[in-house]
């Protein structure tokens, strides 16, 4: 038999663990769940969960053994994400104010048991935890401009990261070698840059319908995701420009790129055709995204004179405004006066920022990206076959042992939206590839974006994650094996 897990044997560690092996809870040979109406649908996953793990028929009826728990004010205040699991000799209770706590909750008691079908007894440990995040935004993103995979790949991928309470999945849709998104008005940036030959290598065409892309949002929003579309300009646009030769300076064509330069493109700041292509954009990527936030880009215009990224910056910014979104983009972009409220995402490695440092001042909330820690498309160790190494090695103590809070003067706690561990994937060609580099570091960054401060440490990391290995194993997920960590057989 499996050895009993401990209560705070969970990715990531939650806030507070109180254990109580007095309360262990024997799974009984008829389980039940309870739920309060208003969490049903928790209720069913619920069910779901434990049909699977103890193979046997489980029913829904009052007074339950499980019982899932809706209760409390959901304000949407900072602690709409707050849940509570006690676990006692005679109950396994959820509780939560909103279902997104419940869910979350749900996610903490998949860890607590087996991963896979279990014939022989299951026991939950006893006691009590009390959990909520430290940040609000915990991020990943995926770039399908350089690969593209497919909406399939991408909802697996969702299954996979909310297991770590990764709440927001930011997509990367445009880029020099590929187009993905479709936008109604303009329908040959997916015919063309989304078509045969795009993508590093020309490997890796495609690109989302905005059915797909609806559908999408909305698979991400039931797993309580928040789907993050970037739209990157000023540069970065090749792609956009083999498909509308009007968006180049003199109008002429530009071939298409399978090469992995950057910095080459630009969209024409003194140009009215940008500004009514771009608003077409933002009109329509906002009118297809239920979310707060449009991500911008910004990134390494190398070849827009810093004036014109000025004048087109405070152009475009306030456009996300004018569509009811708040405008996220490379910390770039903090270099321009912002609209109060931007917000800018640090990519950088170096250890200080002025435009970041001027637009905390200024009341700004910033995402937390340093390249060196969250990049997942850094490799690990010197032996990887895949991923880029310009920001350095990142093995998985670097990914876990820093803070965002510490990582820019002037940056601290309070400015602080959260953090994200972007993946570019110039390098990759499956969602196999997407998973080796995305795991186990994508839980460091988890753990890093939920848990106190204080309570995180790696060697207690290093144990839990050892111990999620077969976990993985069993999801058919790939992940690393990376020698700092003991992998639980
Ligand atoms: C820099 S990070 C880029 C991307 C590349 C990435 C590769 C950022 C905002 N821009 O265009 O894909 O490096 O690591």
């Amino acid at each position: 038999m499996p050895a009993l897990r401990q209560l705070g044997d969970v990715i990531p560690l939650p806030a507070a663990v109180r254990p109580d092996s007095a309360g262990n809870f024997r799974i009984p040979a008829d389980v039940s769940v309870t739920a309060t109406p208003a969490a049903e649908d928790i209720a069913e996953q619920l069910v779901e969960l434990l049909r699977r793990v103890t193979g046997r028929p489980v029913s829904r009826a009052d007074g339950g053994s499980f019982r899932v728990l809706l209760e409390g004010s959901d304000d949407n205040g900072p602690l709409t994400e707050a849940y509570g699991l006690e676990i006692d000799r005679e109950s396994v209770t959820l509780r939560a104010a909103s279902n997104q706590g419940l869910f979350l909750a749900l996610q903490t008691l998949r860890q607590l048991l087996p991963e896979e079908r279990t014939t022989g007894e299951i026991i939950l440990p006893g006691g009590r935890i009390d959990d909520q995040p430290r940040f609000a935004y915990r991020g990943t993103m995926l770039d399908l401009a350089r690969h593209f995979f497919a909406p399939a790949e991408i909802r697996s991928y969702i299954d996979s990261i909310v297991q770590f309470k990764i709440n927001h999945l930011h997509l990367h849709l445009t880029d020099d070698q590929g187009w993905r998104l479709e936008i109604p008005g303009w329908p040959r940036l997916t015919e063309v840059s989304g078509g045969a030959g795009t993508g590093v290598d020309g490997a890796g065409p495609g690109f989302l319908t905005a059915w797909e892309y609806a559908d999408l949002v909305e698979y991400a929003a039931s797993r309580y995701v928040t789907i993050v579309p970037e739209i990157d300009m000023p540069g970065h646009v090749n792609a956009a420009q083999v498909a509308y030769p009007e968006l180049t300076r003199d109008g002429n064509p530009v071939g298409p790129r399978t090469d992995a330069e950057v910095g080459y493109s630009s969209l024409v700041a003194d140009k009215e055709r940008t500004y009514e292509f771009v608003e077409d954009v933002i009109r329509e990527l906002a009118a297809m995204t239920p979310g707060p936030y449009l991500h911008i880009g910004g990134d390494e215009a190398f070849s827009t004179p810093p004036e014109d990224y000025r004048v087109f910056m405070s152009r475009v910014l306030p456009m996300a405004g004018k569509y009811g979104k708040q405008p996220i983009g490379w910390h770039e972009m903090a270099a321009v006066d912002l609209p109060p409220n931007a917000i800018p995402q640090y990519w950088r490695i170096e250890p200080a920022d002025d435009g970041v440092a001027r637009a905390a001042a200024d009341g700004h909330q910033v995402i937390m990206s340093p390249a060196d820690r969250s990049y997942l498309d850094m490799k690990y160790d010197d032996q990887t076959p895949l991923g880029l190494d310009w920001a350095g090695l990142v093995g998985v103590e670097r990914s876990y042992d820093w803070d965002p809070a510490d990582r820019l003067p002037g940056v601290g706690e309070e400015a602080l939206l959260g953090v994200e561990a972007p993946l570019w994937s110039e390098t990759l060609r499956s969602i196999a590839d997407v998973q080796f580099m995305a795991f186990p570091r994508l839980a460091a960054i988890a753990e890093i974006g939920w848990t106190p401060r204080e309570r995180r440490n790696w060697p207690s990391f290093r144990a839990r994650v050892g111990a999620f290995g077969p976990r993985w194993t069993a999801q058919g997920v790939t992940f690393h094996r990376s020698p700092e960590i003991d992998w639980a057989e």
